[in-house]
């Protein structure tokens, strides 16, 4: 099969579609209700202007998109190309996937698949993530902060405009070799010599040397070229998203309150400020190897090891640089349909600081089979486990944000929590292979590419798309389709699950990844995963069909707060400029709540108490309670004292048991140490252990409670010291264990009980 055909003919079926939904949205819209005249930027709410193709209509369109420096359409202009290469990437990743249907390469050829998972990895890290959420931050950004535009309009849509020739240069490799072909009809094979020598590049897409400086086909020098224009594109729109935040906030907005999007979008900006610098000089250093000859990564000084460190000195940011804005669409969406503010907001920016900090230390883990230094092998090892904290503080806050909240399972909804629950696996996954001796052995498998993918696909696409259906009344004026974007969201949960959870198994059994062909034994899981691949393909063109669809046909908003968040005190500032722009263009009242929801926190304080605070409450508590334990199990043991004095008065208890407890506690045989061991476990060890378990036992009053603990403890302390007594004797016997201990149950409880009532000023 040849594979430019079926890639050429899948953009063409998805351009179609996507043509053929606007000709048949425009038809059915029947523009009869008049036109939105002048654009202000972004899309008029309750737009139902429909495809017209006059020549006038066209231009005017041509003009306003590639002239634009308005901040909400070169928003859209991101996210449009992003999406288009996230297309053409996961076409590539779909092709992967029905190669690796059967064991033999038999679908693509071997060199073929080496270029698909070139071409999917660099397209989707480069070209997809960062533009999408440059996009996303370019519409909502200066809004959330109050700002009127980007700090540099024209540089913002300069930065925009290098990003599609970027993309061609990076993958002109198809564009030769099939316009190499047709020109072969018609000329001598000399004379386009060079056109019929270049191919995709097929080197894997971290561009290993001495294989990617040695390598003849010339379209890997354009391929160089194209990375580096897209780290301009980058470095650029980076340095306006921080002058935007430092310098354009509105009054008001101050560094304690500014959203945790822009937060997030600024740590990123800064990251790729002081990475992609060096990919820049890396890549001009290839390129200088590739056609000037020098030597920078020539074996035999050491070269292909510094092309590593320097790759991933960017690379490893780069994975901080995609995964920080989705995790602040994520802290920005969760909370709006939990109706609570976003829980230990501080330490979530803290976090998302400390990752930043952090993500510079930690590159030579992709380098553990490298041939590095022992010594400096443990501290990246170090560091990359303690990366994982920053990350699981965020975690925890998502949760305890949704604890006892009012969940609304709406769509983002659900893409927030599926979010979770894969970066959980995939973050997880990720700390056992920053483990030295655990990447030795998985560093080649698919457990790797399980790994990332849980994060690359769990939760960077589907704040995409959570952020797509959250703000798409705000973008559009209409409503997508819910119950299809529900549907959507579970079959790309679904989907991602089985297919990179599949994988993770794959690379425990230590299959190696970057291969076409595998052995046949493997067949059964790499069909699964293949199945897998292709929901989420379904549920990507569902999200998209959505989109375009209502477009057209979704119901119009009717107010300024179609997600209710003015109940929750969570109406935050890009949706009241969508409220007063509903107003001053179509008199749409602004409205009021009929009701606060119950899970709603007044005040802005309280939906993220101090650290200190809870800590501080944290230990009062622990501490109030283990004073009370320690005091009833003291009682407790003073009163079973009694009982064994009395027994040892009329001859029923010999205290050479005391000095067997000590000899068990390893002391010698001594009654007194014996009695003390006595004094200590029953002030101690019993008490606590009661308060530890004291929800599994049974009884609602805690005498009965006690009562039944200090039964079960009789019944261990009757086998240990069990001496052999036979009839009426062992009566006594069992009978004394059981009262002692109940004395010391009852007295347990009765002091326990006491101290909560008087706390509770029941008493
Ligand atoms: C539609 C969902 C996706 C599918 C089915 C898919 C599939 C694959 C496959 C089959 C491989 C090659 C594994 C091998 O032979 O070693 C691969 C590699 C890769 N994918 Fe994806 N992928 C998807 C989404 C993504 C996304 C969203 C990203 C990034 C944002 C991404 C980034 C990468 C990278 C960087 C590699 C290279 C791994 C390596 O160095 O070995 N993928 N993917
Ligand atoms: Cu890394």
């Amino acid at each position: 099969m040849n594979r430019y055909l079926v890639t050429g003919a899948g953009l063409l079926v998805l351009l179609g579609f996507v043509c053929a939904l606007a000709v048949v949205g425009s038809r059915r819209s029947g523009g009869d209700e008049g036109r939105v005249a002048a654009s202000d930027g972004g899309y008029a709410p309750g737009h139902r202007e429909g495809i017209d193709l006059s020549a006038g209509w066209l231009w005017n369109g041509l003009v306003r998109w590639t002239t634009t420096t308005d901040h909400k359409d070169i928003g859209i202009l991101y996210i449009v190309f992003g999406t288009v290469a996230a297309f053409w990437g996961g076409l590539d990743g779909m092709m992967m996937r029905l190669e690796l249907l059967t064991p033999a390469a038999d679908v693509w050829s071997e060199a073929t698949y080496n270029a698909l998972f070139t071409t999917h990895g660099l397209t989707m890290l480069i070209f997809f993530v960062l533009p999408v959420f440059f996009g996303i931050g370019n519409y909502v950004l200066p809004l959330l902060i109050d700002a009127d535009d980007m700090a540099f309009p024209r540089v913002n849509a300069v930065g925009f405009w290098l990003l599609p020739p970027a993309l061609l240069l990076v993958r002109a490799g198809i564009f030769f070799q099939v316009g190499g072909q047709v020109l072969g009809f018609f000329l001598p094979p000399e004379e386009i010599a060079l056109l019929l020598s270049v191919e995709e590049v097929g080197v894997g897409w971290t561009l290993y040397t001495p294989l990617s400086a040695t390598s003849e086909n010339p379209q890997i020098t354009t391929l160089l070229l194209g990375l580096h224009l897209s780290g301009v594109a980058t470095t650029v729109g980076a340095i306006n998203f921080i002058a935007t935040v430092v310098h354009e906030r509105g009054p008001g907005i101050t560094w304690a309150n500014l959203d945790i999007l822009s937060w997030n979008l600024l740590t990123t900006s800064a990251i790729a400020l002081f990475a992609f610098p060096l990919l820049g000089s890396a890549l001009v250093m290839l390129i200088l190897d590739r056609t000037f000859g020098t030597a920078f990564f020539a074996v035999g000084n050491g070269g292909p090891v510094l092309w590593q460190h320097l790759f991933w000195f960017w690379g490893h940011p780069e994975v901080y640089i995609i995964f920080l804005p989705a995790t602040g669409l994520l802290s920005t969406i969760l909370p709006k349909f939990v109706g609570r503010k976003l829980f230990g907001f501080r330490f979530v920016v803290y976090s998302t600081l400390g990752i930043a900090v952090m993500s510079f230390g930690v590159w030579a883990h992709h380098m553990f089979v490298s041939g590095v230094d022992p010594r400096v092998k443990a501290s990246f090892m170090a560091i990359s486990l303690a990366i994982a904290v920053p990350s699981a503080i965020k975690t925890f806050n998502w949760l305890t944000t949704m604890w006892d909240g009012n969940v609304r399972l709406t769509a983002p909804m659900i893409l927030c929590v599926g979010s979770i629950g894969t970066f959980v696996v995939g973050g997880v996954t990720g700390v056992f292979l920053a483990a030295v001796p655990i990447d030795v052995v998985y560093h080649g498998t698919y457990y790797v590419v399980g790994h990332f993918h849980l994060i690359v696909m769990g939760i960077i696409p589907y704040m995409m798309m959570a952020a797509g259906y959250y703000w798409y009344p705000l973008l559009t004026g209409r409503f997508y389709d819910r119950r299809l974007a529900r549907f959507q969201s579970w079959l790309l949960v679904v989907g991602t699950t089985v297919t990179f959870g599949t994988l993770v198994v794959l690379g425990l059994l230590e299959l190696p990844r970057r291969y076409a062909n595998y052995p046949a034994e493997f067949a059964p899981l790499q069909q699964v995963a293949s199945i897998g691949a292709f929901l989420i393909g379904m549920a990507v063109l569902l999200w998209l069909y959505n989109m375009v669809w209502s477009y057209w046909h979704g119901d119009p908003v009717e107010s300024g707060d179609p997600w209710d968040l003015k109940a929750t005190d969570q109406f935050t500032r890009e949706w009241q400029w969508f409220e007063s722009r509903l107003e001053s263009r179509y008199g749409m009242q602004p409205t009021t709540p009929d009701a606060v929801r119950p899970s709603a926190t007044a005040d802005p304080d309280a939906g993220s108490p101090q650290f200190a605070k809870g800590v501080g409450s944290l230990a009062e508590n622990t501490g109030r309670t283990v004073a009370g334990g320690l005091l009833a199990g003291f009682v407790g043991t003073m009163l079973m004292s009694g009982a064994l004095f009395a027994a040892v008065a009329i001859g029923v208890f010999d205290t050479g048991s005391f000095a067997e407890l000590a000899a068990l506690a390893g002391l010698g045989d001594s009654v007194a140490l014996g009695y003390t061991v006595f004094l200590l476990g029953g002030t101690t060890t019993w008490a606590l252990l009661f308060l530890a378990l004291q929800e599994y036992l049974p009884g609602r009053l805690r005498v009965g409670t006690g009562l039944a603990y200090a039964t079960v403890m009789s019944l261990g302390f009757m086998i240990a010291f069990y001496s052999g007594q036979t009839g009426l004797a062992l009566v006594g016997y069992v009978g004394f264990a059981l009262v002692a201990h109940w004395l010391y149950g009852f007295g347990l409880a009765v002091v326990l009980e006491f101290l909560e009532l008087r706390r509770t000023r029941r008493l």
